[in-house]
């Protein structure tokens, strides 16, 4: 088996050790890190997705998929921030209330960091309120991700809260997760939207600028 389908498929058998391995063997094979993130992790962790839909695997898989790919994180997080360049700010970030999923909120929280921005981490499961203190508290983005249907919803209400706290004009909103379009973003009043890690940080650094 190919090392690439090797680092895929610890991530679905939820073997962080084994990943951490095969993403080391990756590397020194010269395989790029964010082809390792996106054809072996990614792709890992999405495979797991389809599994749960089937009814193949449960929640718990889901963790221990979720653990295995974050155990390889800290080899490939210098790697993958290595290179990128903008303008600093304030960014606040989070996952939307009633959303536990943080492995893409994470990611962007990297990247964005490694491209010099100052990031709050709001973590997951973030009420309305807690974007706006951070923006009453400097933020300059609010980044927020959501992965399920049924919470992607919040999202709007935290563009309302802002808005309602007058706070509006102050802020630049930019959105993200699996279920989340362009066209949802505007419907809800975001400024920006991006499909993964690192076109949010060019989104950021865009909106900053205008
Ligand atoms: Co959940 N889960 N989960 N889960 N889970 C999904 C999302 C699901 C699609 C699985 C499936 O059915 N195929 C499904 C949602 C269905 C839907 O809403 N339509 C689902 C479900 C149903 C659930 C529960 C309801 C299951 C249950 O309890 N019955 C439950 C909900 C808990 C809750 O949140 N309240 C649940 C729980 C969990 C775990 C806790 C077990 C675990 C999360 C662990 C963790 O995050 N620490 C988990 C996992 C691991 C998944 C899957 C398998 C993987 C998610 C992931 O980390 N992907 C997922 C299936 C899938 O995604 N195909 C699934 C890798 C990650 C890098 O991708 O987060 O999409 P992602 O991030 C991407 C982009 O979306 C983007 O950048 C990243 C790539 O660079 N991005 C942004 C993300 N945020 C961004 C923000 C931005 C810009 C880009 O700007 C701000």
């Amino acid at each position: 088996m190919a090392v690439l389908d090797e680092v895929r498929q610890a991530v679905v058998d939820g073997q962080p050790r084994v990943a951490v391995s095969k993403v080391t063997q990756a590397l020194e094979e010269g395989i790029a890190p964010d082809v390792l993130l996106h054809e072996g992790l990614i792709a890992g962790m999405k495979e797991v997705g389809q599994l749960f839909e089937e009814g193949e695997v449960f929640v718990p898989e889901m963790l221990v998929a979720a653990r295995a790919m974050n155990a390889t994180m800290a080899i490939l997080k210098p790697l993958l921030i290595e290179g990128e360049i903008s303008s600093a700010g304030k960014v606040a970030i989070g996952t939307v209330q009633g959303d536990l999923h943080d492995i893409g909120k994470n990611l962007v929280l990297m990247m964005l960091e490694g491209s010099g921005y100052e990031v709050v981490d709001l973590g997951t499961d973030v009420p309305p309120e807690r974007f706006v203190e951070a923006v009453h508290q400097g933020a300059q983005v609010v980044a927020m991700s959501a992965l399920l249907t049924t919470t992607m919803t919040n999202m709007k209400l935290v563009v309302d809260a802002i808005t309602q706290a007058g706070l509006r004009d102050k802020v630049r909103i930019i959105v993200g997760g699996a279920p989340i379009t362009r066209s949802y973003a505007e419907e809800i009043g975001a400024d920006g939207y991006s499909a993964d890690a690192s076109k949010a940080v060019r989104t950021v650094a865009e909106l900053l600028t205008v």
